[in-house]
């Protein structure tokens, strides 16, 4: 079997999305996810460019070694663009296994650990009230984990606050929006919402948060000690990870679960992490870490430390990539949960799938492969719309993460 062609399909059906298809000499296709929001035609190119005319002519069957091409051959390893445009070829080819063996891609990868998957949603408000609202709707449709953000008094534009209750999308402009930070300000805020929320629900959710980078070590475990009383599933992104060795400051002064991993690419930027059993969830999606192939080298290594997976979600991941994550989610076996930020009508049209949502749970469907195809007619009605995430400053005007 060969590869006879390959393209990229760039689309924005609500939000922008890079897709590679790959073709073969037997008629077969698959798809993989290489979006990487924001920075979505420096993959694109680097596909267009560099990577499909390596792969015409080879035999789609060879996924490992195509990934070491695209890895090792590249010499420049690592880095977002890199590893998710080898993520989209991994990801098409294990497409393209699924279907030669007439099987769904979990059972590819050793069958089914579990019957469905938890997801967690995102639920948020402009304030405390709004986001004890917002987390009560995501339990009325049955979800049993939820996260909760919500702005804060005297933050302008506080992270994960979206435009209605549900649909989140932070890359909201062709040109960066300026946003402002105030730490004091979200730790007092943020055990208060937690609080409440465990004041109006109970025991029973669970409940997450996503600190989205914005603490120092030291303001991380005090946060995470301040939240220990309400029972978090997971304290999010706590603090930048680029310093694994942070970590060790946060671990020793908190029990809260700590979560971490939706921006790295490879398993190095998490070996020490893992090692040093300084995380809980190692939080590596299919796209943003090298596909199928190597996100399951990260997971058997997180399995020896018992840490557990809950690969990021977020709208801005096609469904292809939801897919396939569902696959290897079902198959895992230190599963933890899966993150899903619902994607909209017009994306769902765009990708139709066969994973479904059920009782707090997504199930991924018995197509041959990742069950994830493109309607290319469609999406060609929904042409490139350049957009950027936000940038993050404090009052006085110094720049901080987003
Ligand atoms: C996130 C995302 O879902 C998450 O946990 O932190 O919202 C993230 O900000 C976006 O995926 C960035 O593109
Ligand atoms: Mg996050």
């Amino acid at each position: 079997m060969k590869i006879t062609a390959a393209r990229v399909v760039v689309c924005s059906p609500g939000r922008n999305f890079v897709t590679l298809v790959i073709e073969t000499d037997q008629g077969l296709t698959g798809i993989g996810d290489a979006t990487l929001n924001g920075r979505e035609l420096a993959v694109a190119s680097y596909l267009t460019e560099h990577v499909i005319p390596t792969l015409i002519g080879r035999d789609p069957q060879q996924v490992e070694d195509i990934w070491q091409y695209l890895y090792r051959g590249a010499y420049w390893r690592r880095g977002p663009v890199t590893m998710s445009a080898i993520a989209a070829v991994d990801t098409a080819l294990w497409d393209i296994k699924g279907k030669i063996a007439g099987l769904p891609l979990y059972q590819l990868l050793g069958g089914k650990s579990r019957e469905r998957v938890l997801v967690y949603g995102h639920a948020n408000g402009r304030g405390l009230e709004e986001t004890v609202d917002a987390v009560g709707k995501y339990i009325d449709e049955g979800y049993k984990a939820i996260r909760a953000q919500s702005g804060i008094p005297g933050i302008d534009k506080a992270y994960g606050v979206g435009r209605g209750d549900t649909y989140y999308e932070p890359a909201d402009a062709s040109l960066p929006t300026e946003t402002v930070w105030d730490t004091p300000r979200y730790l007092a805020f943020a055990p208060q919402l937690f609080a409440k929320l465990r004041d109006t629900y109970g025991e029973g959710p669970e409940l997450l948060h996503d600190v989205h980078h914005r603490l120092t070590p030291n303001e991380a475990a005090q946060l995470g000690r301040a939240l220990e009383p309400h029972r978090l599933f997971w304290m999010e992104d706590a603090t930048p990870a680029e310093n694994q060795e942070a970590f060790r400051h946060i671990r020793r002064h908190t029990t809260t679960p700590l979560a971490v991993g939706e921006v790295f690419n490879t398993i190095w930027d998490c070996k020490q992490l893992i090692e040093e059993q300084l995380i809980d969830y190692i939080r590596c999606t299919v796209v943003h870490a090298g596909g199928i192939t190597h996100l399951r080298r990260i997971a058997d290594f997180a399995a020896l430390y018992q840490i557990r997976t809950g690969s990021h979600g977020a709208t801005d991941l096609s469904p292809a990539c939801m897919g396939a994550a569902l696959h290897f989610d079902t198959w895992v076996p230190n599963f933890g949960i899966q993150e899903y930020m619902r994607h909209s009508e017009e994306t769902d049209a765009v990708f139709p799938h066969d994973y479904r949502f059920e009782d707090g749970h997504l199930i991924c469907g018995e197509t041959p492969g990742h069950g994830v195809t493109i309607d290319e007619a469609l999406a060609a009605k929904y042409p490139y719309d350049p957009r950027q995430l936000p940038v993050a400053r404090l009052h006085d005007g110094t720049m901080w993460n987003w």
